[in-house]
């Protein structure tokens, strides 16, 4: 055999082995094989040298051609393997975007908001400003400026949370402190009262504190509405057609409201106000404990006492006032029958408002 049929044997062999190769790193060993430093067609390049001068140009041109052939099919073969594995890895990386997306609880807002936005409303109809003031309040402000005597029975450490300064040197004494949780908003309007001068119509949402064991009818913290209406010629009539127009806007236009005298220390004449029983209409029926009306608010006109803690001439101006909880209002609107669910958090019951 001669050099010549060597060198095209080897050609064959090579070239079906790079067609063998199957991966990348086989087809890198092919290469080393053959056109590595000690790959088989290097040994015979190497050998040219031995060659006599007649044999040398073309045994030379065939071993270039070899070269130059397998070269080539190293190439083509590297494109194609690495064409195989790109595509490979896309088909495994691939993501299905035909499938339903995964979805995420979106949030609402909690129903006690939205019943404060609805109140909040109503009166930003009929022109009320919103105010709003702190939780933790002074004693003057929650009870003193509305006209509560020192001995009345809501300033009692039964019914208020007293807060104590436990730091420094002050007596921390449990009663003797001045600094309390809010009871009501109603210390919002004695601010609003000594910062602005009448004609005034505020409205005050916030959270209060009573020091009460929560049950199916109270909360020892809940969302009081109040309002307040410092004016020229401000009468009774002007309150009770107000909270007419609120029970109607809030309940429906069918719910009828009545009036009973009651007693506020900041209010004089005082009335607690009741709306007729949505299921019975007024005839007495289950939901309403066979009374016919519920209990949705108190009110009065602001008792003489309050203007002149805060320096308004009773004189020459009257006023009137009102106050509702939040958590009440929503429990009669949806027949909520214990007013704990609207605070505990539970989204099967929050989800359904
Ligand atoms: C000022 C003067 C008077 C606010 C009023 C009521 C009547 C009332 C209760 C309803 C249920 C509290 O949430 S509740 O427990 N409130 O009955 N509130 S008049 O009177 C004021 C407020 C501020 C300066």
């Amino acid at each position: 055999m001669t050099i010549i049929d060597e060198l095209r044997s080897l050609e064959r062999e090579a070239l079906a082995a790079v067609a063998a190769a199957g991966t990348l790193d086989a087809l890198e060993a092919v290469r080393i094989g053959y056109l590595g430093k000690k790959g088989s067609l290097t040994a015979v390049l190497r050998g040219l040298g031995a060659l006599s001068p007649e044999e040398r140009p073309e045994v030379g041109r065939v071993s270039n051609e070899v070269r130059v052939a397998l070269e080539g099919a190293l190439d083509s073969k590297r494109t194609t393997l690495q064409h195989a594995a790109r595509a490979e890895r896309i088909a495994a990386e691939a993501v299905d975007v035909t499938l339903p997306g995964r979805r995420r609880p979106v949030g609402r807002q909690h129903v006690l908001h939205q019943i404060v936005d609805e109140i909040v409303e109503v009166f930003a109809g009929l022109g009320y400003r919103i105010a709003e003031g702190p939780e933790v309040e002074l004693d003057y402000y929650n009870f003193t400026a509305l006209n509560h005597p020192p001995d009345h029975p809501a300033r009692a450490l039964q019914d208020t949370f007293y807060v104590r300064d436990l730091s420094g040197d002050r007596a921390a004494v449990e009663g003797e402190s001045d600094v309390l949780l809010r009871t009501h908003t109603s210390p919002v309007q004695v601010h609003v009262m000594e910062s602005q001068k009448p004609p005034i119509y505020v409205l005050a949402p916030g959270k209060v504190y009573r020091r009460d064991v929560a049950d199916p009818s109270h909360l020892p913290q809940f969302t009081q509405i109040e309002g307040l209406v410092v004016d020229e010629d401000i009468t009774f009539g002007d309150l009770k057609g107000t909270l007419e127009h609120f029970v109607h806007a809030m309940f429906g236009p069918e719910r009828r409201v009545r009036l009973r005298p009651h007693f506020f220390p900041f209010t004089e004449p005082s009335a607690e106000v009741d709306v007729s029983c949505a299921i019975c209409g007024g005839q007495g029926c289950r939901t309403c404990g066979g009374e016919g009306w519920l209990e949705i608010l108190g009110c009065g006109m602001v008792d003489p006492n309050v203007f002149r803690y805060v320096g308004i001439d009773p004189e020459r101006y009257t006023g009137f006032a009102f106050g509702m909880g939040a958590e009440r209002i929503a429990g009669l609107k949806y027949g909520v029958p214990d007013l704990r669910l609207f605070v505990e958090g539970d989204t099967r019951f929050l989800h359904q408002f």
